[in-house]
Formats: C-alpha cells, structure tokens, sequence
C-alpha cells in the first residue's frame, strides 16, 4: 500500500486574475474593452497623512466581492468590456514629471477609443488625465467643449502649496487653466480660495447646500443645478473625501459633514443620464487609515461610474427618448 495523500476533491487549480472583478478571457481583454481601468499608486505630494499609493490594490481587491449585475440599471455591467493596465510607475522626479506620464498613459488609451477609469492614488493625478483629454476640444468652453466636475471635501484652489504649483492642494486652480471646473460638496478652503471661487474661476457647490438640511440635501434642485452648469461632455473626479467620513473613513484628510452615498450617486447617475462622460477618476483612498469597508464603497463607486459613463447615456439616447 502506498501512502500518498488522499485521493479526494478536485486538484484543478483555479486563479484569480488581478483585474477589476476578477475579470479574465475575453471581458477583460483590452482589444474589445470599453473601458481602461488605469490603476496608479502615487501619493508623493500629500502633506497630512499618505497611504492613497496603497489605494488601488486596494480597490482591486475589493472589486472582486461586487456583483456583476447591477440593480439599478438592470444590467451586468461588466459586459461592456473592462480591462484593468498594469500599475502605472511613480515617477519621482516630482509631481510635474508624474503627471506627463499620466497623461501619456491616458492618451495611449484614448488614441485606441478606450474610456479612462483612473484609480489613484492622490488626487493631483487628475491634471494628468484632464490634459490627455482637453487637447481633444478646441474650445472647451463652448457646448461642444469639456467641463470637470469635481466632487472633493476639499476646493484644490491653491496657485501653489509648499513649493509646487502640480500638488493635490493645486489640482483644481490648474484644471480651471485648461476648461470650466464644477466643484460638488466643498466645505474646506482658505479665504484666497473662497476669493477665487467668487470671482468666477470655478463654480462650487458648498456642502451641505444652503436651506437643504430638512431633504438631505441632494434633492432634485440641486441635482438639475448642478447639470445645468456642464454644458458639453463632462469628466468626473472623485477626491472619497468628499463622502461622510461615516461612509469613506479610510482617507488622508476626513472632513466632516460630506455626502452620502445615496446622494453621490443620485448626482452622478443624473449626470451619466443627460451628457456624454468622457472620462472618469476615483482617487484618495488610503486603505490603512480606515475599515476595510472603505475599499468596497471605493470599487463599487468605480463600477456605479463606468455604468453611468457607458450605459445611461445611451439609453437615454435610444429611438422615442426625449430630445432623440
Ligand atoms: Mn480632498
């Protein structure tokens, strides 16, 4: 009698790929793709508390726990093809020189009709997309133009912070350089900030809205607002500091009184309904401040963006829709 391990259970080995939804063969091949999940883990121009360079493993990782099919839209959304690129490198000759890779690495995408989903890392890497894009709009101020909006705790209004002008306390000051920025849910800034916001450089939504408190603030007023102000095709970038620190408590700056999840998506699917999103971004997690439940709130925000970026459009746009 040999004595060999007992011959019971199945041997085959089974893998699970390192993709956004643990996705593999032809749903995750970049040839018939949709959409480019760009996971980048940077976080070398935060000031407070670093730790978004472990956010996109993070999300990764989380992602594989969501369904496929998503209620809300009556659909499995992973059949428009996602495919998840490597990690991008840091660049650490400082944050200028970062953000050119990112915007190569963006343009590489778009240049083959890929829909950008970039997964950070901080929020500065932003600029890096938006440029890959806003070189695509001769004039992005017009209704064929683009316009950023900007859902983040924080206004990023600073021309320049602790020697840099390309940081995340600048990201959005220098998006507003290149095309109209829509700030949702601020409700931290410094008073040039303010000054700036004021004197038309950016248009903010403060958080909670004024005279909102009784409807929890995200009623249809300010949803149709807040459409109102993105006239052509819209980018969208989440800084997770925007949400509740009850909801997203894993980032480097909580801010109290933010948004909910109820709210964040209502606004974003309003959006993905009435434009074109063009591009996309969730940024700021840093998985070792907070619950692991961060993470998940993170992918599935991911999931909810390449819905309302690839799906809600078109179905709004189907023969005997309004405005069709
Ligand atoms: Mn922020």
């Amino acid at each position: 009698m040999s004595a060999g391990p007992p011959d019971v259970g199945d041997p085959t080995p089974v893998w699970t790929p390192f993709s956004f939804l643990g996705l593999d063969g032809e749903a995750a091949a970049l040839d018939g793709a949709r959409v480019v999940v760009l996971p980048v883990p940077y976080d070398s121009t935060t000031s407070f508390r670093a730790g978004a360079r472990h956010g996109p493993r993070a999300i990764i990782e989380a992602s594989y726990h969501l369904e496929d099919y998503d209620p809300e839209l009556d659909a499995d959304v992973s059949a428009v093809g996602i495919h998840t690129a490597p990690f991008l490198e840091p660049h650490m000759d400082g944050p200028r020189p970062m953000l050119d890779r990112v915007r190569g690495a963006a343009t590489q995408f778009l240049d083959m009709g890929k829909l950008v989903g970039l997964v950070g890392g901080e929020h500065s890497l932003t600029l890096g997309h938006v440029e890959a894009l806003a070189r695509r709009y001769p004039d992005p101020y017009s209704d064929q133009g683009l316009t950023v909006l900007y859902l983040d705790a924080h206004a990023d209004l600073r021309d320049e912070y602790m020697g840099t002008r390309w940081g995340h306390a600048s990201v959005a000051r220098r998006i507003a350089d290149l095309c109209p920025v829509v700030q949702v849910g601020v409700r931290s800034l410094s008073q040039p900030e303010m000054s700036f916001s004021k004197e038309g450089g950016v248009a903010t939504t403060y958080w909670p809205p004024q005279g909102m408190w009784s409807s929890g603030g995200s009623g249809p007023d300010i949803v149709s607002g807040i459409v109102d102000r993105l006239p052509g095709d819209v980018y969208i970038t989440v800084d997770l500091d925007v949400f509740d620190p009850a909801v997203v408590p894993a980032v480097g700056t909580p801010e109290p009184g933010g948004m909910d999840w109820g709210q964040v998506t209502a606004l974003l699917q309003a959006v993905g309904q009435a434009r074109r999103i063009v591009g996309f971004d969730v940024t700021e997690l840093s998985p070792e401040l907070g619950p692991p439940a961060s993470a998940y709130v993170a992918a599935k925000l991911v999931y909810k963006l390449i819905a309302y970026a690839t799906l809600c459009y078109n179905i709004n746009r189907r023969p005997g829709a309004p405005g069709v």
